[in-house]
């Protein structure tokens, strides 16, 4: 069957590389990308672009029946950092747009909803280490508790109304075409930047917090697999665990050290140092393996060998235009 897909949020970090990819995949003018803000020159030039604030569900049914979407890949949200300065905002935010979009699916307009949930649907009293599928979820930020219930409504409308909604919890994403949107794992995609360009980085996490992160190949490869995979093969509809790579601040710089032998960092903490308190150190991502035969391909090396290239040559071309 042929797919009409549309990525909603299509200018952030996760959109900015998804929408190429799935374009490839599905031929470009078959992906409509959309967002409150203009995309990247790439994204606007290859294929449809559409402006559209999600929390207008009347111009979302418009653009739906437009292009005749089957798909629906919802990226807008305000991320954990940014949620926590402006928590109602944020709460209608990432609730009414997941509600948007599930009402057209249980409608039958739509055919497969992708909704990404994240780490920090874990919180305080979640086991840290190895943090299981199924566990304690406490989150203690506005950004977790919506991803929870954003979760526990994902599975409600697959049971109720059949609603084909699949779901990642990914980590910190790192990726060197976009920047991350307000994060509080954005640092270690800021590192990189300020490595190549100044040869230090002031890091607003101390040395030694540790936490679950994905190079954004890996992490596109997995959100194309889970929406392509047999619904046979997608038996939970909350959210699948992916693990991805875990890392310090010390250790992602001490790898940084490998290809920039001057590069210092230094630390000056803020308020994001108790959100990631908060969440695990490392994900055990087994049940993802064994339903959809996921496997990260990305360690911390080589996704630093990659982020290093990629990032050098995009800053050499810059300076060169
Ligand atoms: P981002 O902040 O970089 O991008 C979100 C995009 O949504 C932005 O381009 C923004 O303009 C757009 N947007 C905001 N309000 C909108 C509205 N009303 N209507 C339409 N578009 C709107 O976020 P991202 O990092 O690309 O994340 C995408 C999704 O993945 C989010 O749900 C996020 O919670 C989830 N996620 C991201 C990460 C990560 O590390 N990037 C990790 C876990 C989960
Ligand atoms: C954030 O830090 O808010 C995101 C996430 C892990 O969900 N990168």
């Amino acid at each position: 069957m042929k797919e009409n897909i549309l990525v909603v949020g299509s200018s952030g970090q996760i959109g900015t590389e998804l929408v190429l990819e799935l374009r490839k995949s599905y031929g470009n003018m078959n992906v409509i990308a959309s967002d409150i803000r203009d995309s990247s020159d790439e994204i606007m030039s290859s294929g449809p672009f559409e402006i559209l604030n999600i929390m207008d569900k009347d111009e979302l049914f418009r653009i739906v029946k437009k292009h005749q979407i089957s798909q629906v890949y919802l990226l807008a949200a305000i991320l954990s950092a940014n949620a926590e300065k402006n928590i109602d905002f944020s709460w209608q935010l990432n609730m009414t747009s997941l509600f948007n979009v599930l009402n057209l699916a249980k409608e039958n307009i739509i055919k497969k909803v992708f909704w990404p949930s994240s780490i920090a649907v874990f919180g305080p009293t979640t086991p840290q280490i190895k943090t299981p599928q199924y566990t304690i979820t406490e989150p203690n930020t506005v950004y977790g508790i919506s991803k929870l219930a954003g979760e526990r409504w994902c599975e409600y409308y697959f049971e109720k109304f059949n609603v084909d909604v699949r779901s990642i919890r990914y980590p910190g994403l790192i990726g060197w075409k976009s920047q991350p949107g307000g994060g509080t794992t954005d640092y270690a995609v800021e590192i990189f930047h300020k490595a190549i360009k100044d040869k230090e980085y002031t890091c607003f996490l101390n040395s030694k917090t540790t936490l679950p992160m994905m190079y954004m190949p890996d992490a596109i490869r997995a959100t194309k697999e889970i929406m392509e995979a047999p619904l046979s093969e997608i038996k939970i509809r909350s959210s699948y665990n992916l693990a991805g790579i875990s890392f310090s601040p010390e250790e992602i710089s001490n790898e940084i050290n490998k290809h920039i032998d001057s590069f210092k960092i230094d630390y000056n903490v803020d308020f994001r140092q108790k959100i990631a308190d908060s969440w695990p150190k490392s994900i055990d991502d087994s049940v993802a393996q064994e339903h959809w035969n996921w496997q990260t391909q990305y360690d911390l090396k080589r996704m630093t060998e990659e982020m290093m290239i990629n990032l050098k040559n995009k800053y050499k071309l810059a300076s060169n235009e």
